[in-house]
């Protein structure tokens, strides 16, 4: 089994997270994004989106982290991610659906505020030759206003909205639940992780802080060996800074737009 992945995507991440949940060992192949990795020819043959992550096994292509992880469950099945029960594996999809929908916001809010000041340092003409690869018009278009205005792009103040919103309905389950479904880690949990590792990362850890039962998830999670191998041993340290260090660079009006967005 091969996975094509990065470090910090969250996509990655949560493949990771089932895969070390499943004990199931694989050859990594780690693709830079910002140096544009995954425009090559080759991995566009894989993936033609231009995305990570991609799994290998036996002999196919996977692509979508949320699919990929349901084919990890349904294809190794020892260790199961999804609850027995069918109304709570709805329940359980139904988080991942969300989640997904999130994600476009989550990568507006990350280059807004962390990648951007990384891609200002660079030549214009090389950042404008890797997001006019970006082969969905939409995503290239949000990434280039994003990178030109960071936080005062008109989707960010959407997208700390759409954050906002899911995180209250988090809350609300995990009010009385431990998990997002059934009465264990499943791949909800797994989906989840790295969007709210994400917010710790720049500058908004508010949106988890200010919610107790997403905060004591959000504990439990990282109390697990999965977290350790998936998601920890591979962060650099260095980027965790640079991440935080960007995030100073703009904390009022980050602190403007919490406030905007009624957090
Ligand atoms: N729906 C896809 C989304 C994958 C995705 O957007 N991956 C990001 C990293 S988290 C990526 O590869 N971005 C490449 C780029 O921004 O050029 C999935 O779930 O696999």
């Amino acid at each position: 089994m091969k996975l094509y992945h990065n470090i910090i995507s969250t996509c990655s991440q949560k493949v990771r997270l089932v895969l070390a949940e499943k004990n199931i060992a694989f050859t990594s192949e780690l693709l830079d994004l910002q140096r544009g990795d995954q425009f090559k020819p080759a991995y566009l043959e894989l993936n033609p989106n231009a995305v990570v992550p991609t799994l290998e096994d036996g002999g196919r292509i996977y692509t979508e982290s949320t699919l990929i992880n349901e084919y990890l469950d349904d294809a190794y099945p020892e260790i199961a991610m999804k609850p027995a029960d069918a109304a709570e594996r709805h329940r359980m999809r139904y988080w991942c659906k969300r989640i997904d929908g999130l994600h476009p916001a989550c990568g507006i809010q990350t280059y807004a505020i962390a990648v951007r000041p990384g891609l200002q340092r660079r030549p214009a003409d090389e950042v404008k030759a890797l997001v006019d690869q970006i082969p969905d018009k939409t995503r290239r278009e949000i990434r280039r206003s994003v990178i030109d205005l960071g936080v005062q792009a008109p989707s960010f103040r959407g997208a700390l909205a759409e954050h906002v919103v899911l995180f209250d309905a988090l809350q609300t389950r995990l009010d009385d639940h431990d998990w997002l479904a059934g009465e264990a880690f499943s791949l909800a949990d797994a989906a989840l992780l790295p969007y709210v590792l994400r917010v710790e990362h720049i500058g908004l850890s508010s949106l988890v802080s200010d919610r107790p039962s997403l905060a004591a998830w959000f504990k439990r999670v990282q109390d697990r060996p999965a977290y350790t191998t998936a998601v920890a041993e591979h962060l650099p340290q260095a980027l965790v800074d640079n991440f935080a260090k960007a995030a100073a660079l703009v904390e009022e009006e980050l602190a403007d737009a919490l406030s905007a967005v009624g957090q």
